[in-house]
């Protein structure tokens, strides 16, 4: 595939052609390769068969992992994936028997005691993985109570994310809803009640405070395709927002890109806008810090962006076409408004100093979520906007004239637009709004 950089790679070449003044170049560059050497290192435990291994191929990318074994010979029992800068740690935990429990007790506090060549703390964040399906936790609290805990150092709360596996099965199958992959209100309410009881044995063993979340990595059999996970969007958001913000950025290469894995998830939350906030404070307080480019994020990083939006696209739910939208939303801090989708309406609105929830913003988001969405050439229509939309309004924005290119086209198209919707015209409209995008995508030749 020719040109498609790796995210990293994109961005710094991106900052070295940037057409910005050198001091700030060379600011962005100075945080740029400080983010670049940062190294996530992510321990990942639990008894036998509790799902590790699941997990992590749900999660990322392992094809191109390089699985070796820790040079210490004493660690041997640990396997440790490197996906570049994010490095994970697959430890056994307790339940295989006395001596072998006391190896792995040992060989995991050891690991928890290392400290990288700066002399913090090697390990960032301890994913302790419960097995959902059996009654019998005693030697996952004594993993986490008497093993881990006592070893976290300063900020244990921060450093451990206690999950349970294996929703699916937690009650042998049953209430699992196996066609919309979601636990039914009986199997719901047993794995909340779970979730209460874990959470309190642990408070109760150490006085430490921890929130486990419910998932299932999904079950696979040999030669089979593996059944799709629940909540794993869940998971990888607690996961990034554990993860200390200068280090996040190693998540976005490494992420798995199959949109399948990442559709099921409980409604508490959206995760995947979460997702991309936990991201964009990395670009917003981490990269950018100290250098002054304003408004001009975006267009510094079209093709990080890029990158970005194909590397992540699965996770968001977003699709290939508008991975490329989404990425740059990234950089643009506007992805609340992407996620949103009224992409030039806002940048109207903003250009008029109308605030996001102003009557007309509202107004089009409820035509385009409970009325466009639904005819025949919605969806259609709205992934076209997706592609086409952000980059017409970057063009726009670079315009000497811009406020009068705003007012065209809210005089000829959207306040007509907006009597159509308040009149029930809703045909009228959506007419009217493709003339609209036929337009704007003939004149930007003259803006490019
Ligand atoms: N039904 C169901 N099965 C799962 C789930 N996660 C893992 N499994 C199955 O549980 C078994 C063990 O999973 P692994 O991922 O190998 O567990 P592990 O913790 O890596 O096991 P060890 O490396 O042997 O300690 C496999 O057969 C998985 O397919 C899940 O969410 N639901
Ligand atoms: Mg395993």
């Amino acid at each position: 595939m020719k040109d498609e950089k790796k995210f990293l790679d994109a961005m710094e070449s991106d900052i070295m052609n940037a057409d910005i003044p050198e001091v700030e170049k060379n600011k962005l560059m100075k945080n740029f390769l400080q983010l670049k050497e940062q190294k996530i290192n992510l321990m990942i435990t639990g008894a036998t068969g509790c799902g590790k291994s699941s997990t992590i191929n749900a999660l990322f990318n392992t094809e191109v992992a390089k699985v070796g074994v820790g040079v210490d010979p004493e660690t041997m029992d640990i396997t440790r994936y490197d996906l570049d800068n994010l490095v994970l740690w697959d430890s056994p935990g307790l339940g295989d028997g006395k001596e072998a429990d006391n190896r792995h007790g040992k060989n995991i506090i050891r690991k928890l005691n290392e400290k990288d060549e700066n002399g913090n703390l090697l390990i960032d964040l301890v994913l302790v993985i419960l097995d959902g399906s059996t009654r019998d936790l005693g030697t996952s609290y004594e993993l986490i109570n008497s093993v881990i805990i006592p070893n976290l150092g300063q900020d244990k709360e921060n450093r451990i994310l206690v999950a349970i596996n294996q929703a699916d099965v937690a009650m042998k199958g049953r209430y699992w809803d196996y066609e919309n992959n979601r636990p039914e209100p009986p199997l719901q309410k047993f794995l909340e009640e779970k979730v209460t009881s874990v959470q309190r044995r642990i408070k109760e063993g150490t006085g430490v405070n921890v929130t486990p979340i419910y998932y299932s990595a999904g079950f696979k059999e040999e030669g089979m395709p593996q059944s799709r996970p629940y909540n794993l969007s869940k998971l990888l958001y607690y996961i990034i927002k554990f993860t200390p913000k200068e280090k996040r950025l190693s998540f976005v290469e490494n992420i798995n890109r199959n949109d399948e894995m990442w559709k099921d998830n409980d409604d508490l939350r959206d995760y995947s806008k979460n997702i991309l906030k936990e991201l964009e404070e990395t670009i917003s307080d981490c990269a950018m810090e100290g250098a002054d480019i304003g408004g001009d994020i975006g267009s510094i990083f079209g093709s990080a962006g890029e990158a970005a939006g194909r590397a992540i696209g699965g996770v968001i739910g977003a699709g290939i076409g508008a991975g490329k939208a989404v990425g740059k939303a990234v950089w643009n801090n506007t992805i609340g408004k992407i996620v949103d989708g009224c992409y030039i309406t806002t940048a109207i609105c903003e250009e008029f100093g109308k605030p996001d929830d102003c009557y007309e913003l509202t107004t089009f988001r409820g035509f385009r979520d409970n009325w466009l969405k639904q005819q025949p050439d919605g969806e259609m229509l709205i992934t076209r906007y997706y592609d086409t939309a952000p980059k017409i309004v970057d063009l726009i924005n670079k315009q000497p004239n811009r406020t009068a290119i705003y007012q065209f086209i809210n005089e000829n198209y959207l306040s007509k637009c907006l009597l159509y919707i308040e009149n029930g015209e809703n045909e009228k409209c959506k007419n009217l709004y493709i003339e609209m995008m036929e337009y704007l995508y003939k004149e930007q030749e003259k803006w490019g």
